[in-house]
């Protein structure tokens, strides 16, 4: 079988790190086209792998027929008319999160991708790839603590770019939390509540961090975040389920612990997401392209989290920047799923 032809649109630092984990870390795919706003960061990326070109235009890169599947990595403003092309076209598209930017037009990609034969768009939520997060979701499927209740969940980011407001701590970094409850949980969130403590005066001016989520989902359970992003230490993601019969916790850091003279303890701390996550995404990509390379068998051009998923995740953090605002439990409004 032939490698997929995989155009990476938006060669930031997500799309750079795709290229780079394409090239040199998954089996069966090569980057034929790269994109991006600044073109000569495209030609120079191009220029390093053996038979890809540099398109300036997004939507001739998805069209160019040297490309069989399209991975997006562009800001999520120019999502929806990237992701149209790609249905329009009939690619594989995997799409970093969000979907889109707001409600409407996420509903709008899942109804248009609904009209296909089969569904293109997988969401990038590359939790779902993580090792702990597969262990802790094989542990509460196999239902050994028992039906889970409550959920408590830590996400803490060093610092953040400095384009980062109140409302990007829910969409960018909540989102994930969210995500991983309906992973979890296999249900939707019923409403989201977002309180405010007092603020860390590190913080840029304006920012509210940290901040408190409180998720609860359909049948009533219950789901706590802590959103702390500008702590100046580390990155520190950890998540407990306590159910019934007992309680698992996933995300310790507790990689080598040094003991030395005189008398100290201790180890080193994930320093971000791309160290945290760097083998889910490994996962994530190479679980994609296999998905897209053997589609023409089983039909399914996917493996991972849906278009409705990105939808879902974007209607609950919409009622949470809502809750922002008023400091109130919002409810989550979904359209039925086409
Ligand atoms: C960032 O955009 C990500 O997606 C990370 O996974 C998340 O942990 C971080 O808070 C976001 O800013």
């Amino acid at each position: 079988m032939t490698d997929l032809r995989v155009a990476v649109l938006g060669v930031g630092v997500m799309g750079a790190d795709h290229v780079a984990r394409i090239t040199s870390r998954i089996s069966g795919a090569r980057v034929s086209v790269v994109n991006d706003y600044v073109h000569e960061k495209a030609e120079q990326i191009a220029s390093q792998i053996d038979g890809c070109r540099a398109i300036a235009d997004p939507l001739d890169a998805i069209a160019d027929p040297g490309v069989d599947a399209v991975l997006l990595a562009t800001p999520g403003s120019t999502h929806e008319k990237q992701l149209l092309a790609c249905l329009e076209q009939g690619k594989p598209v995997m799409c970093e999160k969000p979907l889109t930017t707001d409600v409407s037009t996420s509903l709008e990609i899942v109804r248009r991708e609904a009209q296909l034969d089969h569904p293109l768009i997988q969401v990038g939520f590359m939790r779902r790839f993580d090792e702990e997060y597969m262990r802790l979701k094989a542990l509460l499927d196999g239902g050994e603590l028992g039906r889970p209740l409550v959920m408590h969940c830590v996400h803490r980011n060093a610092d953040v770019p400095s384009y980062f407001d109140s409302s990007l701590i829910v969409k960018d970094s909540l989102v994930h939390e969210v995500d991983v409850t309906r992973f979890l949980f296999d249900e939707e969130i019923a409403s989201v509540q977002i309180v405010k403590p007092f603020s860390n005066p590190g913080a840029p001016e304006g920012v509210i961090d940290p901040q408190i989520a409180i998720l609860r989902t359909v049948s009533g359970k219950h789901v706590d975040v802590e959103l702390f992003v500008t702590t100046g230490v580390a990155y520190e993601v950890r998540t407990e389920v306590v159910g019934e019969k007992g309680s698992a916790m996933i995300g310790l850091d507790m990689g080598l612990i040094r003991k030395s003279a005189p008398g100290t303890w201790g180890g080193q701390i994930t320093p971000g997401f791309r160290e945290r996550f760097g083998r889910a995404y490994d996962t994530e990509i190479q679980r994609w392209v296999d998905a897209v390379r053997t589609g023409g068998t089983t039909g399914t051009y996917t493996d991972g989290p849906t278009a409705w998923d990105g939808y879902a995740a974007a209607a609950v953090c919409a009622a949470g920047v809502e809750s922002l605002d008023t400091g109130l439990p919002v409810d989550v409004q979904l359209a039925d799923r086409p």
